[in-house]
């Protein structure tokens, strides 16, 4: 644990991923804000029973991170969980919302930022989501960019995601993340996954086919000693699970729209978005988020065993 400091905020472990830590056995981190704020209930709540599930059938102890009574958790318990898939007073946390919501005493979900940050805290070294934040189409005039790349830039923690969202400018994130340091790897493919789709038709730089070779790019990282950033392993959806392009370009094209007519900015762009594609697209949408998720979570278990077994 990081948290030897005794000046630190400890984060609260649940009994089961402080167990692991001190038998070395492997943890995934999870985020909160795709169960609290990113998918419709009462689905979120199955899910979020679902994707630990998953990360313990793979061999690994799953922590899903969130903010509970102005308390940063890493691993939540049955009622925990149900909390932050229920309850309407939890915030969207960022990496900058912590503090305030410490010191408020708030409930939060945390994003990819805030729970990139938690988790390699804690000593997490795998993390499991859906799709990145990054820069939105239009930045010019909003300059809206989420904080997930500039945390991951600061973070020593392997991401597992499907890319970055597709309702983004994906070329640009992918220029700021080379900016940023960030490495980025492609897993099975040489082109970048596109959330809901299998490509984006972007290229990568660096592919790699199995979790052993994940585990040995972290060993590289940490045996140079640096740089502190992420490693990106950027999992496609497959593609029999993928959204239908021509269905994916349409209807994310009337939700940009919407989104613009209506004002949103901040923080509620990317569940707006996301919320309007899963309506036009009449739940198709969703399922192929949810397949990215799954895959993550199942890869990301598999980085975490091998990483473990490497580090013995
Ligand atoms: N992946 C998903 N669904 C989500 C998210 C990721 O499949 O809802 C969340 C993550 O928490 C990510 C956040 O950090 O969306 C990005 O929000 P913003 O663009 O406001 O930074
Ligand atoms: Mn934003």
């Amino acid at each position: 644990m990081s948290d030897t400091a005794s000046h630190r905020t400890a984060s609260q472990l649940s009994p089961e991923v402080r167990e692991a830590f001190a038998t070395g056995r492997p943890v995934v981190a999870l985020e909160s804000t795709i169960i609290a704020h990113g998918l419709p209930r009462p689905r979120n709540l199955a899910v979020a029973r679902e994707l630990e599930s998953l990360v313990r059938a793979g061999g690994a102890v799953p922590a899903t991170v969130a903010v509970l009574d102005g308390r940063p958790h890493v691993g939540l318990n049955k009622d925990q969980l149900e909390r932050i898939a229920e309850d309407d007073s939890v915030r969207k946390l960022g990496h900058r919302d912590l503090a305030p919501a410490l010191a408020a005493g708030a409930d939060g979900a945390t994003t990819v930022s805030a729970t990139a940050f938690l988790a390699a805290r804690a000593g997490i070294r795998v993390f499991a989501t859906g799709g990145l934040g990054g820069v939105h189409r239009g930045w010019t005039e909003t300059q809206d960019e989420s904080a997930d790349l500039r945390l991951l830039a600061a973070a020593r923690i392997t991401v597992v995601c499907a890319g970055v969202k597709s309702i983004l400018d994906v070329p640009a994130t992918l220029q700021r993340l080379e900016t940023l340091g960030v490495t980025v790897l492609g897993y099975g493919t040489d082109r970048f996954p596109g959330f809901y789709l299998a490509s984006s038709g972007e290229p990568v730089d660096w592919t790699v086919r199995t979790p052993e070779e994940v585990a040995a790019v972290m060993a590289a990282r940490d045996g140079l000693g640096g740089p502190e950033s992420a490693i990106i392993v950027a999992n496609p959806v497959p593609e029999s699970e993928q959204l239908d392009q021509a269905l994916h370009d349409r209807v994310l094209a009337e939700a940009l729209d919407a989104c613009r007519e209506r004002g949103i900015g901040g923080q509620a762009v990317t569940p707006f978005l996301l919320e309007q594609l899963t309506r036009r697209t009449g739940g198709a949408s969703l399922e192929a988020n949810l397949a990215a998720v799954r895959g993550n979570v199942r890869l990301a278990a598999r980085i975490a065993v091998a990483s473990a077994a490497a580090e013995r």
